[in-house]
């Protein structure tokens, strides 16, 4: 199954802060934040990532990752009951050192569910121009990740979304086949 599609183009921002990140570092909910705790099994696991639309070079904008972050957030979450509750339900991770992942026009970053990450300032002229994907197992337990036992069949999208897809993005959205 695939999700999301969003598109999320970062401009140039100038505004001094501390700190590369425009965003709290977080994962992206595969696992509905009412559950306690991550199953840690084969089928839980989502990728997710972005197709990168235009080059993206230091200090313009690349989505920021911690190298090795999946381990480091289940050896956290299985230390204590209620895994799935620490920082925030993960979504305010503090605490870890991140890299920003440069790349060219046509790249994939392709990252694990339990991976965080955030986005950052973009300090060049050039836009930063991303797509995000989520790809689930067909027999994902937690379906769409909104609640426990919601399992869409193939992909969710209205009218109105399916009439603005480019043919590719019919293909990587899972509406038209490959
Ligand atoms: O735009 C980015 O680089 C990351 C965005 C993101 O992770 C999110 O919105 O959940
Ligand atoms: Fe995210």
């Amino acid at each position: 199954m695939v999700r999301d599609g969003s598109v999320a183009i970062t401009m140039r921002n100038d505004t001094p802060h501390p700190g590369e990140l425009s965003q709290d570092l977080h994962i992206d909910p595969a696992v509905p934040e009412d559950v306690d705790e991550f199953l840690f099994t084969s089928e839980e696991v989502e990728l997710g990532g972005c197709y990168y639309f235009t080059d993206v070079r230091p200090g313009g904008g690349g989505i920021h990752v911690v190298p090795g972050g999946h381990h480091i957030v289940e050896e956290q979450a299985r230390a204590v009951p209620r895994g799935r509750q620490l920082h925030d339900k993960w979504r305010n991770i503090a605490g870890l050192e991140t890299v920003e992942v440069t790349g060219e026009a046509g790249d994939f970053v392709l990252t694990h569910h339990l991976m965080p990450h955030a986005a950052s300032h973009n300090r060049r002229p050039e836009a930063r121009i991303a797509q995000f994907f989520r790809y689930a197992r067909d027999d994902q337990p937690w379906g769409n990740g909104d609640r426990p036992g919601d399992r869409p069949a193939g992909h969710h999208y209205n009218d109105q979304q399916t009439a603005v897809m480019t043919p590719l993005g019919r293909r990587l959205l899972g509406v038209d086949p490959w």
